[in-house]
């Protein structure tokens, strides 16, 4: 917004032209997220708190259960910084801004629909899998209808590592995009289950994409780098940032142990927007390799209840996703924690390399 109304008068006021520049509103979209999410944190707490919005807890991890009571969908707070900062910063006359937070609310939406069975109407198990699956295929599927519309739609494929493999999926990209961007809203959602687990790996993802629709959307940068040039892409990256601040500002509550969870109001719109930014920056496959730790931890879900069934009740991990398994070993949450961290950080660095090894 600021853009809209204080480029334009650049020529009269010279330092307004500072406006134009990316990387300038990316930064203040960060540092809005940030405060905003740090100061209105105490409040929503109290407020989630007030309105009894608390975790009910499964019994089957010992640990977990002085967890009850927590408040949950902190994912408001997510939104009450990412939204504003967006909105303040980036260039509201680009669609890819407007799609992508249909993306992020729409996904919030289902999530907060979950969330509130589970926690205000007291039904444990909120949506029905095949409901909520639904919801985010619909959502999923109307910022791709919208999206075709758009110059910079295109149904090829970008391969990391392979700069001249760029597969055309024609109609079938549609349904590709859609399953990206809900498998990446339930990866972050199987994630998010020990404090700070899932919204560290996310704001690094956030980093990552954030770079690479800069790139995506600079003529020169992506040819010089070999990237897919998505024209009006860029400005994404504001939207990124903004997610990057509001993600450390929800961290600073949800942090070990933590004051509050983002709940599925936050897991989905977080998972849903990241894979659609991915769909932006044509780097769909690279959402893999970013989000190589949401990959793991829904592996072991598969590989678990799949081989569950096979046996007829015997278990490859002790539990899944692969945090439980390790929290039944006995390691300590906040170590947990910091090493799947790590491991994310490792994950982005080796898809950051996707830049110049091509
Ligand atoms: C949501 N929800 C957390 C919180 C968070 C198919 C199966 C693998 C599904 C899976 C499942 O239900 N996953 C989706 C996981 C829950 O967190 C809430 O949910 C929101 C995210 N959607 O924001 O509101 C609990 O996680 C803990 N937590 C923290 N800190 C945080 O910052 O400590 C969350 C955020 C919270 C809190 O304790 O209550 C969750 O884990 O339930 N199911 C499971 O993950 C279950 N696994 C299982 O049943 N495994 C079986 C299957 C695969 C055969 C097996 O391995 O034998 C586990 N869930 C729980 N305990 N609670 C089992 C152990």
């Amino acid at each position: 917004m600021i853009y809209n109304l204080l480029y334009p008068l650049s020529d009269q006021i010279g330092v307004f032209n500072v406006f134009r520049y990316i990387t300038f509103r990316s930064i203040y979209a960060f540092l809005t997220a940030l405060v905003i999410a740090i100061f209105v944190g105490p409040m929503i707490i109290r407020w989630l708190q007030k309105l009894k919005f608390g975790q009910y807890i499964q019994e089957d991890v010992a640990a977990h259960r002085s967890k009850a009571g927590t408040p949950t969908m902190g994912g408001i707070l997510i939104m009450a910084g990412t939204l504003p900062a967006t909105l303040l910063w980036a260039d509201l006359t680009n669609s890819h801004i407007w799609l992508t937070l249909l993306v992020f609310v729409g996904f919030g939406a289902v999530g907060f629909w979950d969330d509130y069975l589970k926690v205000c109407r007291k039904m444990n198990k909120g949506l029905s899998a095949k409901v909520k699956f639904l919801a985010q295929v619909l959502v999923a599927s109307l910022a791709m209808a919208l999206l075709v519309g758009d110059p910079a739609y295109s149904t090829k494929l970008a391969v990391p590592f392979f700069k001249d493999i760029l597969p055309n999926l024609f109609i079938f990209y549609i349904p590709f995009a859609v399953l990206v961007m809900v498998g990446s809203s339930n990866g972050v959602n199987l994630t998010d289950g020990l404090d700070g687990l899932a919204i560290v790996p996310t704001v690094v993802a956030a980093v990552v994409f954030g770079i690479f629709v800069y790139v995506a959307g600079n003529v020169k940068l992506a040819e010089y780098l070999q990237v897919p040039y998505v024209v009006g892409v860029g400005e994404a990256a504001v939207f990124c940032s903004a997610l990057l601040g509001a993600g450390l500002g929800f961290l600073w509550y949800n942090a070990y142990p933590a004051q509050v969870f983002m709940g599925d109001v936050g897991s989905l719109a977080l998972g849903g927007s990241l894979g659609f930014v991915s769909v932006l920056a044509k780097q769909e496959l690279l959402l893999l390799v970013v989000g190589g730790l949401f990959v793991i931890e829904t592996l072991s879900v598969i590989v678990q209840v799949g081989y569950f069934k096979m046996t007829g009740g015997k278990r490859i991990f002790r539990m899944a996703p692969l945090h439980h398994h390790f929290e039944m070993k006995g390691i300590p949450e906040s170590k947990i924690i910091i090493r799947f961290w790590i491991i994310s950080v490792l994950f982005a660095l080796v898809a950051l390399s996707t830049l110049k090894l091509r």
